[in-house]
């Protein structure tokens, strides 16, 4: 007679229903040296203020001063149709002055279309950071010469590059390390995470400098990011997270300094999150009405990074009245000579839209030029 098949098991011994215990398992890198602090810090009006070189503090504070009368002015020259656009850092002096006067001579700053301070800051000329803003096709200024990539408009591009440039330095043995800027907005890129990611593994000499001003243009932070704070992130790719208050330049070059140092002895990558607000519209061709209320706006005028450091220094006796008017006469200085540079009408040739396309004109390109060029001549241009 057939035997029918059981569906019931006989009972396995007891050990084998115990799976195998998987390899032991613990964090790649203790996660609680990387956390940010709690409270971004803070140096001015505190007792840590004694430790500062009164030299510096004296630098920094004319450093405000001129970056403050430049916002203004380049912001005039827009409405006087001699800039095409500019986006202010009215507010956010000390984030942009405080970082890249962190940087040796030999680093790299990376910059978004916002940092033209930082590129001043770093001693470029006060028109040519202002071209591309201008609305020429090139960026006004050999970035090689004065190691400042260009003002980058595409969001958060400008971090991948710093990574590759700082990686490939290091590959090379020189000693160079890079900044490299962008906005709480810019955080929301692929492009972001990339960058963050590669410098850690590759634990390249870069620092990642982003300043939280409040908005990606009418978007609030709220909107962009669900994380504790933007510092935060940096725990998931494996390098430290720092914040500090981005209206105390004092903090803000002092932690940016400790970045630098780690990053130049082989430490990797950090990411600082800077707290500051956009005092201005996010450019002249945007209305900041629209989208937030003034009673914000008051709130960080009292937190004003320049005053902020007049006070303290004024209290600890380095700075006088002679001092607070040398400071605005240099930079009245400032604004007048780039007011009186702006002013003359740059020579552009139109046909230069054609000439660094590509190595060698297509002909399209060819066909263009050449209408172009006859429109021209018809105009009676002689080219
Ligand atoms: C890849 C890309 N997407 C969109 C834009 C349009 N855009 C220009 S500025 C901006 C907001 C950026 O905000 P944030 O990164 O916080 O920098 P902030 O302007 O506040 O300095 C956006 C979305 C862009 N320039 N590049």
């Amino acid at each position: 007679m057939q035997q029918r098949s059981s569906t019931v098991q006989e009972p396995l011994a007891e050990t084998a229903h115990r799976p195998t215990p998987p390899p032991a398992w613990r964090p790649r890198t203790d996660p609680a040296p990387l956390l940010p602090d709690t409270e971004p810090l803070r140096v001015l009006g505190t007792d840590a203020v004694a430790d500062a070189d009164p030299a510096l503090l004296r630098r920094l504070y004319a450093e405000l001063v001129r970056g403050r009368r430049y916002n203004a002015q380049a912001t005039a020259l827009t409405k006087q149709g001699r800039l095409a656009v500019y986006p202010s850092t009215t507010g956010q002096e000390a984030s942009e002055i405080g970082a890249a006067l962190a940087l040796e001579e030999r680093d790299w700053l990376f910059p978004s279309y916002r940092d033209t301070l930082a590129a001043v800051a770093r001693g470029l000329d006060p028109v040519q950071a202002l071209t591309l803003l201008r609305g020429d096709w090139h960026t006004g200024y050999d970035p090689r010469e004065h190691r400042i990539a260009p003002l980058c408009t595409p969001l958060a591009t400008q971090l991948p590059h710093a990574v590759g440039l700082a990686h490939a330095a290091r590959l090379k043995g020189d000693d160079v390390v890079a900044l490299a800027m962008v906005g709480d907005g810019g955080t929301s890129e692929g492009d972001f995470h990339e960058a963050l990611n590669f410098a850690a593994v590759w634990q390249a000499p870069v620092v990642f400098f982003v300043q939280n001003n409040g908005f990606a243009i009418s978007v609030p932070l709220a909107k962009q990011t669900a994380a504790p704070s933007l510092a935060h992130k940096a725990v998931g790719y494996g390098m430290p997270g720092r914040l500090v208050d981005g209206n105390d330049v004092v903090a803000v070059h002092q932690v940016l300094t400790e970045a630098v140092t780690r990053a130049r002895r082989g430490g990797g990558p950090t990411l600082v999150e800077a707290i500051t607000y956009r005092i201005d519209a996010h450019t002249n061709a945007d209305d900041a009405t629209r989208y937030r209320a003034d009673g914000e706006v008051e709130t960080w005028r009292a937190h004003d990074p320049v005053l902020l450091l007049e006070r303290e220094l004024t209290a600890r006796g380095l700075l006088d009245e002679e001092g607070r008017r040398a400071a605005a006469e240099a930079a009245e200085t400032m604004a007048a000579e780039l007011r009186e540079r702006m002013n003359a009408d740059p020579v552009l040739d139109p046909m230069d839209l054609f000439t660094h396309v590509y190595a060698e004109q297509t002909a399209q390109l060819r066909e263009q030029a050449a209408q172009l060029r006859a429109e021209l001549e018809a105009e009676g241009e002689s080219r």
